[in-house]
């Protein structure tokens, strides 16, 4: 296959793709620029002093940043400049950030997690940014106001995750299909590797934190044993593997199948991760690839947040494992 770059695969092989617009492709082209800084800096990080905590002083005599802030302050920078953004959301940042008026300003708004499971980076495991799109709600003008950007997974117009690894991987869903892209540091461009990912109807794998057993509910207790016990798509028990960076495990799962779960547990009944930042996306690219996301009771694109932090359990992955779990959330609900 002839290197295929994000855009001419998005211009020509995605034509139908309403989002093959100038404003778009300037989006994209913004967004992969903040991902191959974001993967530079990350290479080196052990080199240049940026693990941990702050107080280093650099060479330009500025403090060095946390790599995540780091991360952050990147994505902030690129994308407020792109002229395609009315607003975006970070979950560095506790508010909204509006466009101000020193930029051009487009319909688009983005929702992302400049550096999710940045602590792995200790001990060199990866970690990735996740962002979420969507159009500005129609007829809407003026400053952006909170509802525009509260609004359910479905309306995303593209989703995805920049993966930073052994190689750096972009991917992406604009709502035909799910395409993975493996940067090549030499020309610095991500060039078509995985088209059209599909997730197995079932898997062999299922990942969870089983530390937290204890503090599980009663039904997400039996999904763990299910997957104790049932036969796996290899027709053997299923393999249990816990990276324990979000994107690492979802990037497994799409590709090998399986179901990730991250279920609620005793003093925090809506889990961990958030519902905009991160399983939004991920649910959105999981449908995309011919598999489901919920949060025990519904799907996770249905779900309505009261606030750009709000947080969600997440079971996703292959379209019978996760179905699995859901009959066994209706089972207990009927209790
Ligand atoms: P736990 C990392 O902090 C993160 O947000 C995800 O990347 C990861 O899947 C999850 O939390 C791990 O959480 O509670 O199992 O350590």
């Amino acid at each position: 296959m002839a290197d295929v770059t994000v855009t001419e695969f998005l211009l020509f092989h995605q034509k139908k793709s309403p989002h093959a617009t100038g404003k778009f492709t300037g989006l994209l082209y913004d967004l992969i620029l903040s991902c191959k800084t974001i993967s530079r800096r990350i290479n080196k990080a052990g080199l240049l002093d940026i693990l941990g905590g702050t107080g280093v002083i650099n060479v330009q005599g500025e403090a060095v940043q946390k790599i995540d802030d780091l991360a952050n302050s990147i994505m902030i920078y690129r994308m407020e400049r792109s002229g395609a953004m009315c607003a975006m959301s970070s979950e560095e940042n506790p508010d909204l950030i509006r466009i101000g008026p020193e930029f051009p300003r487009g319909d688009y708004i983005m929702i992302f997690d400049p550096l999710d499971g940045s602590s792995n980076m200790d001990v060199n495991i990866n970690i990735g940014t996740i962002f979420s799109i969507y159009r500005r709600p129609e007829g809407c003008t003026g400053e952006v106001r909170l509802e525009e950007v509260l609004r359910k997974g479905e309306n995303q117009v593209a989703a995805g995750y920049c993966l930073y690894g052994p190689s750096t991987m972009l991917v992406l869903s604009t709502g035909q299909g799910v395409h993975g892209f493996t940067l090549d540091p030499g020309v610095g461009e991500f060039l078509l590797s995985h088209p059209d990912m599909k997730i197995p109807e079932q898997g062999w794998i299922y990942s969870c934190n089983e530390g937290y057993r204890e503090k599980w509910d009663a039904a997400a207790r039996e999904c763990c044993e299910h997957f104790h016990k049932a036969p796996s798509s290899k027709g053997g028990a299923y393999s249990a593997r816990y990276v324990g960076s979000l994107v690492a495990d979802f990037h497994r799962t799409l590709i090998y199948g399986g179901i990730y779960m991250y279920p609620p547990y005793k003093g925090r009944p809506e889990g961990k991760l958030r519902l905009m930042c991160e399983a939004n996306p991920l649910a959105f690219l999981a449908e995309q690839a011919g598999g489901a996301a919920t949060d025990g009771h519904m799907r996770i694109l249905e779900k309505v947040p009261t606030q750009l932090h709000s947080r969600t359990p997440l079971f996703i992955g292959s379209k019978k494992d996760v179905e699995a779990v859901g009959e066994i959330y209706r089972k207990h609900a009927a209790d």
